[in-house]
């Protein structure tokens, strides 16, 4: 079988990024902009900045680590950034139960409320925009969702963040 890189269509044939993906990771940045859509139930996509982004309370989470099968782990990293939680209850009134969060160049994780909402959880899935007290750069995945929890593979550690769709 061939050796594919990166997270981006292979062929003719469109892959669903909620699939499970190969685990290359794409060095390229899909685009310069950070900025994401968010789209909440019934509602239209509404652009989030950094600016936005940065208007939640920051959450930092020590000890992440980037797990790249065959590539090794890199880190431990402290990300900086809110809480995916705080963004969606900032701007979608209403219910819901999961969220996609896709990249731009067709990588994507979908997460359960359970993950966000649950009291126990110490450390917080965030979309990051920070590393170890710098600007994460668009190069290192601005902006970046983190899962602190995902240790044996980072194929939830998602660059590029370019929707987030609240289900
Ligand atoms: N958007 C996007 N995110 C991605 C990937 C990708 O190809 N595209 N690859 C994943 C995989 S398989 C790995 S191992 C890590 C690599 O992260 P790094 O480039 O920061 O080392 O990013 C993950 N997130
Ligand atoms: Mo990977």
């Amino acid at each position: 079988m061939a050796h594919h890189q990166g997270g981006a269509p292979q062929g003719r044939e469109e892959r669903d990024p909620l699939r499970p993906h190969r685990h290359d990771p794409n060095p390229h940045p899909p685009s310069p902009d950070p900025t994401f859509q968010l789209t909440c139930p019934g509602q239209a996509a509404q652009p989030i900045s950094l600016a936005a982004l940065r208007a939640l309370p920051a959450v930092s989470v020590p000890d992440c680590l980037i797990v790249s099968t065959g590539h090794g782990t890199s880190g431990p990293f402290t990300f900086t950034g809110p809480r995916l939680l705080d963004l969606i209850q900032a701007h979608c009134p209403g219910d819901w139960s999961q969220v996609e969060v896709i990249s731009g160049d067709g990588f994507g994780t979908r997460v359960l409320a359970g993950e966000l909402t649950d009291p126990n959880v110490t450390r917080p899935i965030i979309l990051a925009y920070a590393v170890d007290g710098r600007p994460l750069s668009r190069e290192q995945g601005l902006v970046r969702l983190i899962v602190p929890s995902e240790t044996d593979d980072a194929l939830r550690q998602v660059k590029w963040v370019a929707q987030v769709n609240v289900r």
